[in-house]
């Protein structure tokens, strides 16, 4: 892979055919007949789409949609990495350890890239807390090199994990320790430099901080944009949402007529100024960094700037299948695109 340009690699995967094929076949896709449609689509998948699937035994990307504080993880390994312990005031203390791995990861059918982990998976497990929250993160450096875990959010400059000095050395320990806030959506990622390299790598997470009263219940939905540069030269090849281009184009996301979904979507694309998130027949309401509890603005298509945040808030009104992709068609083409499939009955309103 190493010699190949962003567009020989597009054309060896037969991804701009297959997103371009695909496309045109959702946009024909009808409402009033969701399980042929997504016949359909399957089909399309199997003669026009790249060959294969890549595997979700390591990591399912659609098991990490909705996965907080290890949820999804059996209980034994559950406890390794996640407590929770109450605190007088009715705070909890939230302990997570997390360990920084360096493991190939599959991104696309056959396509495989030497990331740096936390916890073995990009994008990193998913912590959540509740605004007051202590949290309290052993991080250890199992990795070739020198990492640190650089949260977003307010704490105390030795707990930054961003200076010279903050770079936990292979086989290194460190604890971080701050109090969860402001509430709203936050990342983590490694702050050692080369910043760039630390960070396509795989080095990230997302951090989410509830506000003490809670948004409403919902379908909660974590996105990770994210980009990879297979052949390390400033660029990426294969674009994602959750890491595996396409994952759900084929393993659609499955979500109920008129509930309230809410999904955190986050832009950590390296190398590109910009990422964007357009859904398709609908609108949706806009948190930016998720620190308000009102909507900042209802739009169909949103843009983040490299590490920036957003909760989007909606209810599908139609059963169907609904697209979801990079506004920028280059990303959509080379693997930023996906599929809703919104079940239950007609709510015109
Ligand atoms: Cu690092």
């Amino acid at each position: 892979m190493r010699n190949l340009s962003r567009r020989s690699l597009l054309k060896l995967a037969g991804f701009g055919a297959a997103a371009g094929a695909s496309a045109l076949n959702a946009r024909a896709v009808s409402v009033q007949d969701g399980e042929a449609a997504s016949a359909r689509l399957q089909h399309a998948g199997h003669t026009m789409g790249p060959v294969g699937r890549v595997s979700t035994e390591t990591f399912d990307p659609a098991a990490y949609l909705r996965s907080f504080n290890g949820s999804r993880l059996p209980e034994a390994e559950r406890e390794r990495f996640y407590r929770q312990t109450p605190r007088p005031d009715g705070s909890l203390l939230r302990e997570y350890r997390i360990v920084a791995v360096d493991r190939e990861i599959e991104i696309a059918p056959g396509i495989f890239f030497p990331a740096w982990t936390f916890n073995g998976q990009v994008p990193g497990p998913t912590l959540r807390a509740t605004e007051g929250d202590r949290v309290k993160v052993t991080f250890v450096n199992q990795g070739s090199h020198p990492h640190t875990i650089h949260f977003h959010g307010w704490h105390p400059p030795e707990m930054d994990g961003a200076l010279p000095e903050h770079q936990v050395m292979p086989g290194g320990t460190f604890v971080y320790e701050f109090d969860a806030e402001p509430f709203g959506l936050h990342l983590y990622h490694c702050h050692a430099v080369p910043l760039k390299r630390h960070l396509h790598k795989g080095l990230y997470g997302v951090f989410i901080v509830d506000p003490k009263t809670p948004r409403p219940p919902a379908d909660e939905l974590v996105m990770v944009m994210n980009g990879f540069d297979t052949n390390f030269d400033a660029d990426n090849e294969v674009y994602a949402v959750n890491t595996v281009a396409n994952h759900f184009m084929h393993d659609p996301i499955r979500v109920r007529v008129g509930d309230l979904v809410r999904i955190y979507l986050v832009n950590v694309t390296e190398f590109d100024l910009i990422n964007s998130l357009h859904l398709h027949g609908m609108f949706f309401d806009v948190f930016r960094t998720g620190t308000a509890i009102a909507p900042h603005e209802t739009t169909d298509l949103v843009m983040l700037c490299q590490g920036e945040r957003a909760i989007l808030e909606t209810r599908f009104r139609y059963p169907g299948s609904f697209m979801f992709h990079a506004h920028q068609s280059e990303f959509a083409e080379l693997g930023w695109m996906g599929m809703f499939q919104a079940e239950g009955v007609r709510r015109d309103t």
